[in-house]
């Protein structure tokens, strides 16, 4: 019998078994609060990591989550473009107000509204990818055609470096 998950894993499982998605979180013993650590622990590339990071608009002081190939940036011009405002990355308050859950351990659903997000298309260059489930030890495996099934976002370039 797998170990029970910690109550907001259980929050990011429960969030995908009601889009009747057959994906798993687990919890590992290392820790996978950032994307290195995160591949690391899982034994995949940084890249196929989905980084989920929550800027603020500007103007509207509106939550945007980006989700991010683990060994992309995201450029800030970049998404101030394709929010139509500009952006600045939120504080740590900001992230737990608007997602529910502290950094390191934000997932790309289960949060208490959805989010404007926008989608890396760098994380199509895989199969298989993993995001963060609730926790800094929790994570998912998911298709890359899962993507478009667990947000509403739109698939964009958004890198301003790649990896070699
Ligand atoms: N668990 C992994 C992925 S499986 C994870 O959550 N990675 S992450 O990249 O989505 O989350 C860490 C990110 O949070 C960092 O890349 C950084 O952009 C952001 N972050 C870390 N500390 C702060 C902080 N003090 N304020 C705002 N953002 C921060």
């Amino acid at each position: 019998m797998p170990e029970q998950l910690s109550e907001n894993a259980q929050k990011v499982q429960a969030a995908l078994a009601a889009l009747g998605l057959p994906l798993q979180v687990v919890e590992l013993p290392a820790s996978t609060r950032t994307a290195p650590e995160a591949a690391e622990a899982i034994g995949c590339q940084i890249a196929q990591i989905v980084k989920s990071l929550v800027f603020k608009g500007g103007h509207s002081g509106k939550p945007l989550l980006v989700l991010v190939s683990g060994s992309n940036r995201a450029d800030e011009a970049r998404l101030s473009e394709l929010a139509g405002e500009p952006v600045e990355k939120a504080s740590p308050d900001f992230v737990r107000q608007h997602t529910g859950f502290v950094i390191g351990g934000v997932p790309p659903l289960g949060h208490p509204q959805p989010l404007q997000t926008f989608i890396d298309e760098d994380l199509l260059n895989y199969p298989e990818i993993w995001a963060a489930a609730g926790t800094p030890r929790a994570v998912f495996r998911l298709g890359r055609e899962d993507l478009n099934k667990i947000t509403t976002g739109k698939i964009v370039r958004l890198a301003s470096q790649r990896s070699p």
